[in-house]
Order: C-alpha cells, then sequence, then structure tokens
C-alpha cells in the first residue's frame, strides 16, 4: 500500500501510543468488537481528512475492522504526530501526512486519498469535501455521502447547502451533542491549555487571559482556566453568549479594551481578523498570543510580522516578535490550532464519543446514504442517547428510567399540577 509518513523507524513508539488510546476508549472499543462480526462498512471506500493522532488511529482501524478500505491525510499541516503516521503505514494503511507539510503538500495529499475514488468521505474542516467540489466534481458521482466534525467545517457547509452547492449529502456530526457538548467544551478546555503549557511553561493562575468566543470552546476553555485560578476576560460578538459569559462570573468587554490588559490571548471564535494591527500595538511587554479555532486566520499575522523588527524561535512552537515599540509579542504554534500542534489534542476519553458518531454516521450513509437529498443532516437523537448511554454504562453509571405511568405523564397534556 503506497503511504508518504516522516519515518516509518516511529511505528513502534505509534503503537504503543494507539494502545494507550484504545484503553481510554472503551466506546470505540466495543464497537469494533460487533462490527468487526457483522462487517457493516464492507465494499466502502473512505478517504479521511483529519488530524493524524493516537484517537484517529483508533477510529481509523475501527472503520477497517469494520470492512472498510481507508485512506488517510490529515486536517492541518502542523498537527499529524508522526509517529502514528509511521504506526498506520506499518499496519499497510493508506496514510499521506507529516508534521510541517506545506500547503502544496497538503492538497498533494488530500488528492492521493481522492485516488482510491471513495465512496465516503469524512472531514475535519470541510477541505477534503471542498476539494471533490472544486477540483474533482465528477468523483462525486460514487461519493454516498460525507461526515464533518469540527464547527467551522458544518458552518462552511451549512452555506454550500443555503447556496444549493452541495454534490452530495453530509451529516454535521459536529453537532450531535455527544460531540459538541463534550468534544468542545471539555476537550478544548483542557487540550488548549496542554498546548499552551507545552509551549509556555508558563504559570496560568493569577494570569489576565482573554479568551476570544464563547461558544462551546470558550466555555470550556474559560470555566478550565478561572479553576487553575486565571482572571479570565470574554470577548464577543453575539450577545446571548456574552451574557452567559457575564452570568458565569467573567469579565467581558470589547477587545480594543482587552488588548491592553491581557497577559495571554486565546482566539476560539472560528472568525478571521480577531487579533490585528491596533491591538498587537497595545499589548504589554510579554503578551502571549494564541489560536484554539480550526483555521489560523483568527490571529493577523501579517500584520504582527509587519510590527516587528526582529522574530525568532525562543522554544517549541513559542516564536518571540520584537516590535519596534521595544515590547515583545510571542505568537504559539504559528497562529494554528495550539491544541493538537503544540500538543496531542483532545483526550481520548472525549474523542471516543465523538468518533462513535462518525462511525456511526458512515454505517448510516453506507446503509441509507443513497435515499438521501445532497444537503446537511443532523445526527438523530437515537443515535447520540445510544452514545451516551453505552459511555455511562461502560464507566460504571447506571441511571433511572421512567415508569409507565410516568411516560403516560409526560406525554399527557391534561394533568397539571
Ligand atoms: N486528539 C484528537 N484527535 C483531537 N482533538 C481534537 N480534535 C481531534 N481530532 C483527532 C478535533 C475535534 O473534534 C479537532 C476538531 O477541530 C475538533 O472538532
Amino acid at each position: 500500500m503506497e503511504y508518504k509518513i516522516k519515518d516509518i523507524n516511529l511505528a513502534s513508539e505509534g503503537r504503543r501510543n494507539i494502545d494507550w488510546a484504545e484503553s481510554r476508549m472503551p466506546v470505540m472499543m466495543d464497537f469494533r468488537k460487533k462490527f468487526s462480526e457483522t462487517k457493516p462498512l464492507a465494499g466502502m471506500k473512505i478517504a479521511g481528512c483529519l488530524h493524524v493522532t493516537k484517537e484517529t488511529a483508533v477510529l481509523v482501524e475501527t472503520l477497517i475492522a469494520a470492512g472498510a478500505e481507508v485512506s488517510w491525510s490529515g486536517c492541518n499541516p502542523l498537527s499529524t504526530k508522526d509517529d502514528i503516521a509511521a504506526a498506520l503505514a506499518a499496519e499497510n494503511i493508506a496514510v499521506f501526512a507529516w508534521y510541517g507539510m506545506s500547503t502544496e503538500e497538503f492538497y498533494w495529499a488530500i488528492d492521493k486519498t481522492l485516488e482510491m475514488k471513495p465512496t465516503l468521505t469524512l472531514d475535519d474542516g470541510a477541505d477534503l469535501i471542498f476539494r471533490v467540489h472544486s477540483d474533482f466534481p465528477e468523483q462525486a458521482e460514487h461519493i454516498i455521502g460525507g461526515t464533518e466534525e469540527t464547527t467551522t467545517g458544518v458552518h462552511r457547509l451549512r452555506a454550500m447547502d443555503r447556496a444549493g452547492k452541495l454534490l452530495y449529502p453530509v451529516i454535521a456530526v459536529n453537532d450531535a451533542e455527544t460531540k459538541s457538548d463534550f468534544d468542545n467544551v471539555y476537550g478544548t478546555g483542557q487540550s488548549t491549555l496542554d498546548g499552551i503549557l507545552r509551549s509556555t511553561n508558563i504559570i496560568i493562575a493569577g494570569k489576565i487571559v482573554v479568551i476570544a468566543g464563547y461558544g462551546h470552546c470558550g466555555k470550556g476553555l474559560a470555566k478550565n482556566a478561572s479553576g487553575i485560578g486565571a482572571d479570565v476576560i470574554i470577548t464577543e460578538v453575539d450577545p446571548i453568549q456574552a451574557l452567559k459569559a457575564a452570568m458565569d462570573g467573567f469579565r467581558v468587554m470589547e477587545m480594543d479594551d482587552a488588548a491592553k490588559q491581557g497577559d495571554l490571548f486565546i482566539t476560539a471564535t472560528g472568525m478571521k481578523d480577531i487579533l490585528v494591527e491596533r491591538h498587537f500595538k497595545v499589548m504589554k511587554e510579554g503578551a502571549i498570543v494564541c489560536n484554539t479555532g480550526h483555521y489560523d486566520a483568527e490571529i493577523n499575522i501579517g500584520e504582527l510580522e509587519k510590527l516587528a523588527k526582529s522574530k525568532r524561535e525562543i522554544r517549541e512552537n513559542n516564536e518571540e516578535y520584537t516590535l519596534e515599540n521595544e515590547r515583545r509579542i510571542y505568537l504559539l504554534a504559528k497562529g494554528r490550532l495550539v491544541n493538537l500542534s503544540a500538543a496531542e489534542g483532545h483526550p481520548s476519553e472525549v474523542m471516543d464519543m465523538s468518533f462513535a458518531n462518525q462511525l456511526l454516521s458512515l454505517i448510516n450513509l453506507a446503509q441509507k446514504g443513497k435515499d438521501l437529498e445532497n444537503k446537511v443532516y443532523d445526527i438523530d437523537r437515537k443515535q447520540d442517547e445510544s452514545i451516551a448511554s453505552l459511555k455511562l454504562s461502560l464507566m460504571g453509571y447506571k441511571i433511572d428510567t421512567l415508569t409507565e405511568e410516568q411516560i403516560r405523564y409526560r406525554d399527557a397534556y391534561y394533568e397539571g399540577t
């Protein structure tokens, strides 16, 4: 099987990391046992474009156990874990991913995965599905459907759907409650701080931490940062999310004001130009800026470069910019999502549910995708409930169930207090 990775000699380290992830992903391992018997993905060819991490490897090997043929690329030039890519290649899996890809190499890798003429696509950020629509529309003929992992990707696909441009149906895996209420909140809340700590080793306690965006990711991040002693400021454009931040006890203000106060800035908006020239100009000496959104457009690096009279890499994933005003600003992971570029992404326990949604969504597409329209579909709530129930029982929890009488009461309208 053809593959292109950094170094096959990293395979044994990667395999140990995948074994570690498997021990923390009981839902996926339960499904792997079940579906390796029934092979619901038999005959399916899946092109995947999603961060090559130890958790993704568990998803890839489960898709294969369920009968699929798989070809994989990473969905960010700085997020591939080379030991994991090596471990997959050593299993004869077609993987085209390495840390530090150029933009050209990034799209070359996506195109390589399309050579298999997939029947299903799996995306994180919609770069693969976009590539099919822009460069290989004829491939849509044999693609039954696709799935999308992340908020930004779903946002882009819903825009395509509204414009009537989708060439095949897509399932919004991100919007499953057992994905976004866990991965985006608890996962991002922890993995972003993980990336920041690995690249700076600063103390968070006592620091003024400015978080741009109070969506699922920003909420988890604000809770975790304040939990270890940060003084959190939230910036937002949505009045409802901003009000929630205020009621959750966080300071809320415009970025123009926060820029003067912050010690550490984290963007989690999915929007471009959150931190720009006028903000860099007023930041304190030693301010640290990073992004945890999918794309690197949130911090305007071009404007930071313009203001700098010099720069150097002071630590791995940590660049020191010295501005004309002699103040220094530190940019982490070149403005790319810091949790996956400077750390290992979310912990396995939350990816267990995100990827269970990927797995079940792909099986649904394989079985019923041909009858769907070319639009964005939400996860069926039954799927969310089944994943949550399985996760709970595997964690050793039992919960109550409604009696027949209670069900009648719930569904009736005539019974009052
Ligand atoms: N460890 C991980 N492996 C991981 N952490 C976060 N993500 C990961 N993917 C594979 C993705 C989340 O699901 C990044 C996406 O942007 C987010 O939706």
